[in-house]
């Protein structure tokens, strides 16, 4: 193979399959006992904790373009039915995330069943107006209830009851803890009366459940189809493992638990019955993670390497707004980041007005002779999984500088980047601190929601303190409905600047 052909085929598989390296699967502690391989998946990782992607992984890959399409090919509309317990790998999402569902058939004994199925149907259920994607109000053709924290989809709004969870859903919450490992803090009840009652597709991917939930649903009564299938609009994102679309058939007494990337690249539903049904109730456990207008406050602890992704919010159909605090960098880049602190001087500073900002051509010059401040963006890059970016000719990286308590960025919008696989805006901006840790340390980046934003999401705003080495990006649908600023929090008046590398992926000037 040519070296043209050969780099022209590496920068299509890494529009279609860049992984993460990210070296032997590691197992937690889960239920689930039996794993079923699914078309030659590994499905020793299935239980894996999906990650923010660690600092010493390594972006690669893997396979052939061709190989990958005709394997899609293979699986598109191949229905499969789950009816054995195992672990079940559906497919291979962003950053390497694998979408998962655990099925274990009667976790609960048929003689526990009778008795929790009795105490359940006592449960305060009513029959709910839910307003429809078109704006529609329409009534739920189900009966619900909520335990836990507060929570809203559809426009369906549930109010927190923490401190009054009935007897029979402590029981059940504390068993799936003992089983699970997951200490669930609300759960979501849905009576279906008889056949015709039904819940439509969708996916449980509210942000305030965070991006990668692990959702537990335990079944009583009638069995009942549970199906799943792809989101369409993923398709370009996403590598199958298995066919589509799946059925469960969910009978008295299962517990089927959804992990990795499950409710962002797959729908689930429960359709009608054509013939009759008795009742039954599904519970759904969760992990509700933020509570309504809450202030996102993210500050590193002593020794605080680890990193964190946050859902800030969502909207029907699109990309989430996403934000990701890395403090792993420096890990294996301390001396680059002191280097790059020393080449701060260097640059050519101008005033823009609330601050000084420098421009850094990437395009100009090949990855081994860039700058250090160059050479950690790229590191940066590399860390975050951002294909485009690795490659310097794409990115473009600005430094703006705060030497003085007056200077700030003042608020700004993010939508940098060009269409993502749902035709969306996808944004991507990197903000990398370096300079003074004090003077850092009284100027966290600053996020708000826009007023007026229609996404949905508990979180309003938030603030991210960051060290020298530390960074966040902005990530998807952030540039849709958050803003951000820099240097207006602070009140006290370092003499050392604080200075952020500004790493996006098109042209534009930030100062
Ligand atoms: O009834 C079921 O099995 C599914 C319930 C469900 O999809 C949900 O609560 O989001």
């Amino acid at each position: 193979m040519s070296a043209e052909k050969a780099k022209a085929d590496r920068r299509r598989q890494a529009r279609v399959q860049g992984a993460w390296n990210s070296g032997p699967a590691r197992r937690s502690g889960g239920g689930v006992k039996q794993t079923n391989k699914v078309d030659g998946g590994d499905a020793s990782s299935a239980q894996q904790k999906p990650q923010v992607p660690a600092a010493n992984q390594e972006f690669v890959f893997d396979g052939s373009v061709s190989e990958v399409l005709a394997r899609e090919a293979e699986l598109a509309s191949k229905p499969v039915t789950v009816d054995k317990d195992g672990d079940y790998e559906l497919s291979i999402g962003r950053n390497d995330v694998k979408a998962v569902v655990q099925m274990r058939q009667k976790f609960l004994s048929d003689a526990e069943n009778r008795r929790l199925l009795a105490e359940l149907n006592r449960l305060p259920w009513q029959q709910r107006m839910g307003l429809d994607q078109g704006g529609q109000p329409y009534q739920e053709p189900r009966e619900t209830c909520w335990f836990g924290r507060p929570y809203t989809y559809s426009h369906v709004k549930w109010e927190a009851t923490d401190d009054s969870w009935p007897q029979v859903l402590l029981e059940l919450k504390n068993r799936l803890a003992d089983e699970l490992g997951v200490e669930f803090n609300s759960v979501m009840c849905n009576r279906y009366r008889d056949g015709k009652d039904k819940i439509g597709w969708h996916a449980d991917d509210e942000p305030s459940l965070g991006r990668h939930p692990v959702i537990a649903s335990l079944s009583f009564g009638e069995t009942r189809r549970f199906m799943l299938r792809r989101r369409d609009c993923r398709v370009q994102t996403l590598r199958p493992l298995i066919g589509d679309p799946i059925t469960v058939p969910l009978q008295s007494g299962d517990l089927l638990v959804m992990r990795g990337s499950l409710q962002e690249d797959w729908l689930h539903s429960v359709p009608p019955e054509y013939h009759d049904k008795e009742s039954r109730i599904n519970l759904t456990f969760r992990v509700i993670e933020h509570s309504p207008n809450e202030q996102l406050c993210l500050r590193p602890g002593p020794e605080d390497n680890e990193n964190k992704q946050v859902t800030l919010s969502a909207r029907p159909g699109q990309m989430q707004a996403q934000l990701c605090c890395y403090r792993s960098l420096i890990v294996s880049n301390s001396g680059l980041v002191a280097e790059a602190s020393a080449a701060l001087d260097r640059l050519s500073w101008r005033s823009a007005g609330s601050c000084d900002v420098a421009q850094l051509d990437l395009a100009a010059s090949q990855p081994q002779e860039l700058s250090p401040l160059a050479r950690l963006a790229v590191a940066l890059a590399t860390l975050t999984g951002n294909a485009r970016l690795k490659v310097g000719a794409y990115a473009r990286l600005a430094a703006v500088r705060l030497d003085h308590g007056s200077k700030h960025l003042p608020w700004r919008e993010a939508n940098f980047g060009d269409g993502g696989p749902c035709q969306t805006a996808e944004t991507f901006v990197a903000v990398l601190a370096l300079g003074d840790a004090k003077a850092l340390a009284q100027r966290p980046l600053e996020i708000e929601k826009r007023l007026n934003s229609p996404a949905q999401g508990n979180l309003k705003s938030g603030q991210i303190f960051l060290r020298p080495g530390d960074a966040v990006t902005l990530l998807h649908g952030f540039g849709a409905d958050w803003r951000y600023q820099l240097g207006r929090a602070g009140r006290a008046e370092p003499h050392e600047p604080a200075v952020f590398l500004f790493l996006t992926p098109d042209q534009r000037d930030i100062g």
